[in-house]
C-alpha cells in the first residue's frame, strides 16, 4: 500500500517557534503589549496576519492598515535574520529516521506548512529532496484548522485524504487533519493536542515499527 505522509514544518520539523517569538516579541514591546510564550502557543500554526491581529487583540489596540503592513514586514525581516546561519543542526531530534525510513519504503512525503518561508528552511537544512510536495503559505488561501493547505498536498501525492497521515504540532494543523478526514498525528503535549488520534512528545518516541502499521493500515 501507499499511503501520504504529510508534515507540518514549524515545531515539527524544525524549532523555528523560538524565532517566531522573539520576532513577534520585538513588535510586542515596541507596542507596550505583554506578549509571553504562553500567548505564543496561540500563534502556533497561525499565519503571520492573523497572528499579528491575535497579538493585537491582546493589548486591546487598534492600528491602521499602513501600521499593520509595516509591522508584518518587520517581523518577518527580523524573523529572516535569525533564519541565515540555519543549518540541519536545527532539524528536530528523530525526524531525519522517520524521513529516510519513509523513502526507503517508497512512501510520498509532502510539506503542509502556513509558513510563507517553508521553502528556503527545507533548503538550508538540507531536506527539500526528500519532498516530493511542499505546499505552503504561498499556496493556500484558508488558513488552519481549514484543511485546505493538507488536501492540496494529499491531490499533489495522488492519495486520498483517507489514506494520508499528518503530524502537527499545533491545535489548529491537527483540526485541520481531522477536519479533512485525515489521520492526524500530533507531535508535542498530550493535554494541548488531545484531539489529534495518536500523539508523541517527539519524533524520537515514533518507531519504525508504529510507521510500517500505519502504511499497512
Ligand atoms: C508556521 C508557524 C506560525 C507562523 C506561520 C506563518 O506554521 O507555526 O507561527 O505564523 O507559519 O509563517 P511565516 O511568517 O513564515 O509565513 P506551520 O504551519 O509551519 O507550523
Ligand atoms: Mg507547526
Amino acid at each position: 500500500t501507499t499511503k501520504a505522509f504529510i508534515f507540518d514544518l514549524d515545531g515539527v520539523i524544525v524549532d523555528t517557534a523560538k524565532y517566531h517569538y522573539l520576532a513577534w516579541k520585538k513588535i510586542a514591546d515596541q507596542l507596550g503589549i505583554e506578549f509571553t510564550h504562553e500567548h505564543n502557543e496561540l500563534l502556533k500554526g497561525v499565519s503571520r496576519v492573523r497572528s499579528l491581529d491575535i497579538i493585537l487583540e491582546l493589548g486591546k489596540v487598534n492600528a491602521s492598515q499602513e501600521d499593520k503592513e509595516k509591522w508584518l514586514i518587520q517581523k518577518n525581516e527580523d524573523y529572516l535574520s535569525y533564519l541565515v546561519d540555519m543549518d540541519e543542526s536545527e532539524i528536530l531530534p528523530g525526524v531525519f529516521t522517520i524521513l529516510q525510513f519513509l523513502k526507503e519504503n517508497n512512501q510520498p512525503i509532502a510539506l503542509g506548512s502556513a509558513s510563507k518561508n517553508a521553502r528556503p528552511i527545507l533548503e538550508k537544512t538540507g531536506l527539500l529532496p526528500y519532498f516530493d510536495a511542499v505546499v505552503d503559505g504561498n499556496d493556500v488561501t484558508n488558513a488552519k484548522p481549514d484543511p485546505e493547505v493538507f488536501l492540496m498536498a494529499a491531490k499533489l501525492l495522488n492519495t486520498k485524504p483517507e489514506d494520508s497521515i499528518v503530524f502537527e504540532d499545533s491545535v489548529a494543523g491537527v483540526q485541520a487533519a481531522n477536519i479533512g478526514n485525515m489521520t492526524s498525528i500530533g507531535i508535542g503535549e498530550a493535554s494541548t493536542l488531545h484531539e489529534a488520534k495518536y500523539i508523541f512528545t517527539d519524533f524520537t518516541a515514533i518507531d519504525t515499527a508504529f510507521i510500517e502499521e500505519l502504511i499497512k493500515g
